[in-house]
C-alpha cells in the first residue's frame, strides 16, 4: 500500500508498505541478481549500508540454483537472511539481454541458457511461478523490453503482447497467491510500462494497464541505448497516465544525475547496478563528482574517497589504501568501493526524502543533477 506523504512539482515523497516493512520512498533498490551483490557484500551489511529492498533476478536464479531448491529451503528472505523487502525482475529483460537464440512466441519465449546452453521457456505463468517459488515481496510482470532502436510498428505489436502476457500474470499471481503451500500468499504484482521511445505508444499502453489496478507500475524499455533527453521525454509523458496513489518504478536507472531527474518527474523506485558494478571498476561516487580511485594522484592521499561520507569504507580507510587494494588486486578492493557506493546510492535517496519534507528538493536538483555526474 502506497501513502503520498509530501508533493513539491511532480516529485513526490512517499511510504511504501509491505509485508516485509514499510519502504521509504523515493528508494534504491540494491542489485543481487544471483542472490548476491556483487562484491562480497553480505546481506548483515546491507542493513549498515541503508538498504531498504534487494533485487533479485528470476532468470538467474531459475537457472542456478533453481527456483525448487530455494523453494525448499524456504523462499529467498531465509536463504540470503535478508528479512526486508525483496523485488524479483520477471527474467523479461534478462531473457533479452543475456540468453542466446531466443524465439518469441505468443506463449513467451524460448532461449538457450546462459550458464550451460540449455533449452528454457519461460512464458508469463512460468515467470509467476518461479517467483511465487522464490516467494519475493513483489514479482513484476513478464514483459518484452524492446530494443532500441525499434520500429513504431514493431513496438505497438510488442506492447500489445506485453498486455496480454500481463492478464495472464495477474490471472497466474492471483491462482499462486491463493494455495496453501505458498510460502508468500501476499506477493504483489507490479506492471510494467513498454513502448519503446514513442509516445502514443506509451501513454496507450500505460492508460491500458492502469485499469488493472495492480499494486505498482513499472517503467521499462528505457535506459537501453537510447540518448538521456529520450528518457526524460518519456518520463513526461508517462508519469501523468500513472495511477496516483500507486508505486512507480523506473527499471535499471542509472545515474545519480538520473535519478534525481526521475525523482523530479514523478518516480519512487529504482535500481541499477551502475553503483556496484562501477565501484568495481575503481569509480567511486562522491558529493563533488566520480573519483577514478586508480587515478597517480591519490598514490599518497591520505584523505577518505569522500571527506563528508560516513560509510564503512570512509570511516577507516584512505584513497591511498583504496589504490594500494586495487593496484594489488586484493579481493577487499572491490567489498570496499562497493561498500562506499552502496552507501553514497541509499544516502543519496535520504537526502532526496529529506530535501522533499523540506521543499527543497528543487534547490537540491539544481545543485546535485550536474555535479554528481561530473567525472572529478
Ligand atoms: N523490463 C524488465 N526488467 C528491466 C527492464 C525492462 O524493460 C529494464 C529496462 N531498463 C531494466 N530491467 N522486466
Ligand atoms: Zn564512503
Amino acid at each position: 500500500m502506497y501513502t503520498l506523504l509530501k508533493q513539491e512539482g511532480n516529485a513526490r515523497r512517499g511510504e511504501f508498505k509491505t509485508v516485509h516493512g514499510t519502504v521509504q520512498t523515493p528508494a534504491f533498490m540494491n542489485v543481487g541478481t544471483a542472490a548476491a551483490i556483487k562484491g562480497g557484500i553480505s546481506s548483515y551489511d546491507l542493513v549498515d549500508l541503508k538498504c531498504q529492498v534487494e533485487l533479485c533476478n528470476t532468470y538467474h536464479l531459475h537457472v542456478r540454483p533453481g527456483d525448487d531448491l530455494i523453494y525448499e529451503m524456504g523462499g529467498l528472505h531465509r536463504f540470503m537472511g535478508w528479512e526486508r523487502p525483496i523485488l524479483t525482475d520477471s527474467g523479461g529483460f534478462q531473457v533479452f539481454s543475456l540468453a542466446s537464440l531466443r524465439k518469441i512466441k505468443e506463449e513467451g519465449v524460448y532461449f538457450n541458457s546462459h550458464v550451460d546452453g540449455r533449452k528454457i521457456f519461460m512464458g508469463p505463468e512460468e515467470s509467476m511461478r518461479i517467483q511465487s517459488h522464490l516467494a519475493s515481496t513483489i514479482a513484476m510482470a513478464f514483459d518484452e523490453c524492446v530494443e532500441n532502436p525499434s520500429t513504431h510498428e514493431y513496438s505497438k505489436h510488442s506492447c500489445e503482447r506485453t498486455t496480454r502476457w500481463l492478464y495472464r500474470c495477474k490471472e497466474e499471481m492471483e491462482r499462486l497467491n491463493a494455495r496453501h503451500d505458498t510460502i508468500n500468499p501476499h506477493q504483489m504484482l507490479f506492471g510494467i510500462n513498454q513502448g519503446c521511445v514513442f509516445e502514443d505508444l506509451r501513454v496507450a499502453h500505460m492508460e491500458e494497464i492502469a485499469k488493472l489496478d495492480l499494486d505498482g507500475y513499472a517503467i521499462g524499455g528505457l535506459a537501453v541505448g537510447e540518448p538521456t533527453q529520450d528518457m526524460y521525454r518519456i518520463l513526461d509523458v508517462v508519469t501523468p497516465h500513472m495511477p496516483q496513489n500507486k508505486p512507480r518504478y523506473l527499471m535499471g536507472v542509472g545515474t545519480p544525475g538520473n535519478i534525481i531527474e526521475g525523482v523530479a518527474r514523478g518516480v519512487d523506485l529504482f535500481d541499477c547496478v551502475m553503483p556496484s558494478r562501477n565501484a568495481r571498476h575503481g569509480h567511486l561516487n562522491t558529493w563533488s563528482g566520480i573519483r577514478n580511485i586508480m587515478n597517480a594522484k591519490y598514490q599518497k592521499d591520505d584523505a577518505p574517497i569522500d571527506e563528508s561520507c560516513d560509510c564503512p569504507t570512509c570511516r577507516r580507510h584512505s584513497r591511498a589504501y583504496l589504490r594500494h587494494l586495487f593496484k594489488a588486486n586484493e579481493m577487499l578492493a572491490m567489498r570496499l568501493a562497493v561498500m562506499h557506493n552502496l552507501y553514497f546510492y541509499n544516502t543519496l535517496m535520504e537526502k532526496i526524502r529529506e530535501a522533499l519534507e523540506q521543499g527543497r528538493f528543487s534547490e537540491f536538483r539544481e545543485k546535485y543533477s550536474v555535479l554528481l555526474d561530473t567525472r572529478i
